[in-house]
């Protein structure tokens, strides 16, 4: 039986905080499916969204979270390929057209009608979530829906990520932000996809998590005397890593890279920290033919890929879980860098 209220966590103005309250159920619509979330991740993206950090307004008030795994409970009458007590995700991607020229071509995240979930439409920090059912994730049974969560934007978006960055097998990437939710996800799927990794992050728990997630080398942005020299010096005959994976929440990251990245390599940047700027020397980036692109989540086909590798058993990264009441104090922990791994949020505590 699906009740009429539930618990959520609202922001109800820009800088917080997330208020713990009972909120209506909605209904979905015809194209829709409403699905009792077990578990949401906590994405750096949820506290962005609480703060205003990004030039994109959310609705007001909202309700945050887009790593959400539950059960289907209840769909609209055009839903056809998705059953009642079927396993599904809540993703970033909530609902696109999916008749403009991007959705056309299966960039559904670049559509200029796009929903996103727990910003411009309420999100998995609560029961019972809505999102469009040609979206939403189908999660296999027999896998953990706590575990899973992580996958449904730090998994699709760092799969894609190094997808974009068009290294192969053997070669090496580096991971800046390695420690974190999207960093540890990046580890497991490069070691999965066979890519060598160089692990870059603060403090020595993370050092330890980047090791036993796979990471060839780790180098302490906070400690080291040269980033850049450490960084290409853990790579073969010095010369920098093919491509590197930018998932930090500062600025410096993104224009030390271009400083590493072998010649001819890629620089993938995702990571969206407040106000800042791309700048790299003109010089180098056309001599040593430099690529930098942005990435932005995944389309649906990534999400199933995703979810693959993950039902296979090759992706496995740690977190915590803690009652969707708590969420205030996950946010406090995220706003130091305390975070090793992910925070899971459980919906019924
Ligand atoms: O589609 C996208 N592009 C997308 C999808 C999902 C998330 C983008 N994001 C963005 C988020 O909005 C956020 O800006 O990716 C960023 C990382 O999200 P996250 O992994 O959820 O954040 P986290 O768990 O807090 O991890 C960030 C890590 O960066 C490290 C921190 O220590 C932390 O472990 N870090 C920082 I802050 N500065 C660093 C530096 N200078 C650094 N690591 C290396 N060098
Ligand atoms: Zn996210
Ligand atoms: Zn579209």
């Amino acid at each position: 039986d699906i009740p009429t209220e539930q618990w959520a966590q609202v922001v109800e103005k820009t800088g917080g905080p997330s208020v713990y309250k009972k909120i209506p159920v909605q209904k979905p619509g015809p194209d829709e499916v409403l699905i009792n979330v077990k578990y949401s991740g906590v994405c750096h993206t949820d506290l962005h969204a609480m703060m205003g950090d990004w030039p994109l307004d959310t609705k007001m008030p909202f309700v945050g979270g887009h790593e959400g795994a539950g059960v289907v409970v209840a769909k609209g009458e055009l839903v056809k390929d998705i059953e009642l007590g079927d396993h599904a995700g809540i993703k970033w991607l909530n609902g696109s057209c999916l008749a403009c020229s991007f959705c056309m071509q299966a960039d559904e995240p670049l559509c200029p009608h796009a929903l996103l979930s727990g910003y411009t439409v309420d999100g998995s920090f609560q029961e019972y979530a809505i999102a469009k059912a040609a979206h939403v994730a189908h999660i296999p049974k027999g896998v953990e829906l706590d575990a899973v969560a992580p996958v449904l934007c730090a998994g699709i978006t760092v799969y894609k990520g190094l997808k974009e960055s068009g290294a192969r097998p053997g070669q090496w990437v580096a991971i800046v932000g390695a420690g974190g939710g999207l960093g540890s996800m990046a580890l497991q799927y490069a070691r999965a996809m066979g890519l060598n990794t160089i692990a870059i992050d603060g403090g020595e728990e993370k050092a330890a998590s980047c090791k036993n997630l796979g990471a060839s080398a780790y180098v302490d942005f906070m400690t080291t005397k040269d980033l850049v020299a450490e960084v290409k010096a853990a790579t073969p005959e010095g010369l920098g890593p093919h491509a590197v994976i930018l998932l930090a929440v500062q600025e410096k990251p993104f224009q030390q890279a271009t400083e590493y990245v072998r010649s001819r390599g890629t620089v993938i940047c995702i990571g969206l920290p407040a106000k800042a700027y791309l700048k790299a020397p003109v010089f180098d980036t056309v001599v040593r033919m430099i690529t930098i692109k942005g990435s932005y989540v995944g389309n649906r086909q990534d999400t199933q890929e995703a979810l693959d590798f993950f039902a296979r058993g090759v992706v496995n990264v740690p977190f915590k879980t803690v009652g969707l009441s708590e969420l205030g104090s996950v946010f406090d922990m995220m706003k130091d860098g305390k975070i090793v791994g992910r925070y899971v949020v459980d919906t019924s505590k």
